[in-house]
This record gives C-alpha cells, structure tokens and sequence, in this order.
C-alpha cells in the first residue's frame, strides 16, 4: 500500500459539504489516515474569484500513481467540475502532493505536486498531518518549507470536520 497526500479545494456551492462528499468519494479507493483542518483560504493566482475551502488528507492506497489520478479526476468529472477556465472556481479540486517518496514527471502527472512547496494553502493544513514529511525533490521537509514560504496569502483554520469524517 502507498502513503499519499491529497490536496483538496472549493470555491463554488456548499465548500466544506463538497471537500467532505469528495473525502467520502475517494474513501472506495482508499483508506484515510488522518485530515487536517478546515482552512478558508484567499485565492492564489486568479485572484477574481471567491475564498476557497481547502484541507489536505492522507490516505493509503493500492492504486498506482496514475491509477489514483484517473480516479480522482472521475470524481471532479462526477461532481460536475468544468475545466474551461484555467486556474478559475471550480466546485471541487483534487490534487496528488506526494505519493509516497516517489518523483514523477509525464504528460498526465507531475508528483511532487510542482507549485505544492510554494503555496500557503497547501503547506499550512498539510503541516499539520504531516510536518516532518519530506519533500523527495527539494529534501526540506513540510515544517521547513513553510517556515521559508514567501507566499503571504491569507490562510485561516476555520474549523474541523465532524468525527465521522475524521474518525
Ligand atoms: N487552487 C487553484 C488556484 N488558486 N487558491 C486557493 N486559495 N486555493 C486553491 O485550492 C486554489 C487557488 C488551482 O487549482
Ligand atoms: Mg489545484
Ligand atoms: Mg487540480
């Protein structure tokens, strides 16, 4: 089985009911370890758009890599995710962060995530599961790349999920 990290998002509709449904989702794929909290975060790049909810889940899986990501985006498709505009709202995102220590690079996959270590959204919750985790490509670890973030978009816990969740 393989340890993976799992960024998810939403800006559109019910956010947090939309991150949980999705947890649930990927839960036929694989098994969760642990979520982090709630997060409320300000949009990154396409900076016209709402707040978004983001959190970062561990799970364990028998999937490969590329298996995983198909699955995922089967999920994006089912919860009617469109991909006209790019970096724009989106009613779920499903990102792979790391797959256990492995460095992928093709035209479907780049794992580690390539703007991950950049992105306050990201290490802040993923900080919390995971501080001591190691990033395979820079070797820094999570708790170290955000202490060097330069990234000063606002990024704030707003809440857990309930126990059924996170249990
Ligand atoms: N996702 C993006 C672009 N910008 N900003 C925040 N705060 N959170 C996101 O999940 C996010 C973003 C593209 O995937
Ligand atoms: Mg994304
Ligand atoms: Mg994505």
């Amino acid at each position: 089985m393989a340890v993976c990290y799992i960024s998810i998002g939403s800006n559109i509709g019910n956010r947090i009911e939309n991150c949980e449904k999705v947890i649930r989702e990927i839960e036929n794929f694989a098994v969760l370890k642990s979520v982090s909290s709630i997060y409320e975060t300000e949009p990154v790049g396409n900076i016209d758009q709402p707040y978004f909810i983001n959190c970062v889940a561990e799970f364990v899986t028998y999937l490969t890599p590329n298996g995983l990501l198909v699955n995922l985006q089967e999920i994006e498709n089912k919860f009617g995710r469109k991909r006209d505009e790019i970096g724009g709202p989106r009613i779920i995102d499903l990102d792979i962060i790391f797959y256990e220590d492995r460095v992928i690079k093709n035209d479907n996959l780049t794992i580690p995530h390539p703007s991950a270590h950049l992105r306050r959204f990201v290490l802040e919750p993923l900080n919390e599961i995971a501080r001591e985790l190691l990033h395979p490509v820079l070797k820094s670890s999570v708790s170290e790349l955000l202490s060097d973030l330069s990234d000063e978009k606002s990024v704030k816990k707003i809440g857990k999920f309930s126990t059924s969740i996170s249990q």
